[in-house]
């Protein structure tokens, strides 16, 4: 029996009727990321072979070079949501400012903003390991014609949808409209995302920690006495557990939303407060994470709950599987 194929757009009308006073206007903003992603995917799958690669020389506002992916990516987005004229204001990693598109671009009051990591992880283009893209979108709060930074500093659990592409060995792109996660795997035959992932559950026993060990020696003492934990011999829990780092949050998120596991990038010397950003990248996987039965939290507030000050602040950052995400609250409790 030949099983249907339910392309992104398919699904995210019919998961429309799930919200009667919609008007399809989230759902046009969706379209028009899908449509962003897989021209970058055609950009990131032969960026090996045309000089799409190497630094542009400038440095963004989180001091690492500019990929000349990374501006690709931010572009594209930038011109397809622009031109879908449902978005008010948009934050990028790769911006200083937000970026207000009301009262230039729309026939209509656009009602959504967007936050989003255009191509996290580019420092593993070089290297051909998975890098992604990261979206969150909220409705805005501003009176019209006055979108502004306060549309995107709202808290992670204001947020009305959000998602990710993954360029791996195929592209996939991950979401939540907070109805439950979904995933759908481009088919380059027919240039549509199917849904390939329904209903995904993120395993409430995890068997995976995903955390750079080079900074083992900064971690607070707690984190250090989880890491050992999961280290330990003791078969009635399954442990030692499996370590897994990529290195690119989007994959590492990846492998354990479908597997199991937890990810942590914890305060470290270098990096006090964190290395990853609450508005564009931890507040969406986190969303994610929760929708799957996951959980995420700073190691001690759920990031969801966490007002935003500043567009790039950092935090430090738990996510995954109930039974890591207890364990590892259980050490920091302990130990602080
Ligand atoms: P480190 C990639 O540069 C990134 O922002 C995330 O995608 C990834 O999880 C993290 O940094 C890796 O940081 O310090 O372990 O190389």
């Amino acid at each position: 029996m030949s099983h249907r194929i339910v392309t992104l757009n398919q699904f995210i009308v019919e998961q429309q009727k799930d919200f009667p006073c919609s008007e399809g206007r989230l759902t046009r903003l969706l379209s028009d990321i899908g449509a962003a992603a897989k021209v970058i995917t055609r950009e990131v799958r032969k960026a090996g072979l045309v000089d799409i690669l190497g630094a542009l020389g400038s440095v963004n506002v989180q001091g690492e070079e500019v990929q000349k992916l990374d501006d690709y990516a931010n572009s594209t987005l930038q011109g397809f949501i622009k031109a879908g004229g449902e978005c008010a204001v948009i934050a990028s990693e790769e911006d200083d400012d937000v970026v207000v598109l009301e009262n230039t671009y729309h026939h209509i009051q656009p009602k959504y903003v967007v936050a989003m990591d255009p191509l996290d992880g580019s420092s593993n283009i070089d290297v051909n390991a998975s890098i992604g893209t990261i979206f969150s979108i909220y409705r805005r709060v501003s009176a019209q014609g006055n979108a502004g930074k306060e549309d995107v500093l709202q808290k992670g659990s204001e947020q009305v949808a959000a998602g990710y592409v993954i360029y791996g060995s195929s592209t996939m792109l991950v979401l939540t409209t907070g109805n439950g996660v979904n995933g759908f795997t481009l088919d380059p035959s027919i240039g549509e995302f199917c849904l390939s992932h329904p209903s995904i559950c993120m395993k409430p026993e995890g068997m995976i920690y995903s955390v750079n060990e080079q900074n083992y020696h900064s971690f607070s003492q707690g984190t250090q006495r989880f890491i050992d934990y999961c280290k330990e011999t003791d078969t009635a829990t399954g442990r030692p557990y499996s370590a897994r780092y990529i290195g690119s949050l989007v994959a590492d998120f990846h492998r354990n939303l479908l597997k199991g596991g937890i990810f942590m990038y914890p305060s470290t010397q270098k990096a006090p407060i964190g290395k990853l950003r609450l508005v564009y990248e931890c507040n969406p996987m986190a969303f994610i994470a929760e929708q799957a039965g996951g959980r995420a939290t700073n190691g001690t507030l759920r990031i969801l709950d966490i007002k935003p000050t500043e567009l790039h602040q950092r935090v430090p950052f738990a996510v995954g599987s109930e039974n890591l995400m207890d364990q590892l609250q259980t050490h920091l409790t302990a130990w602080g």
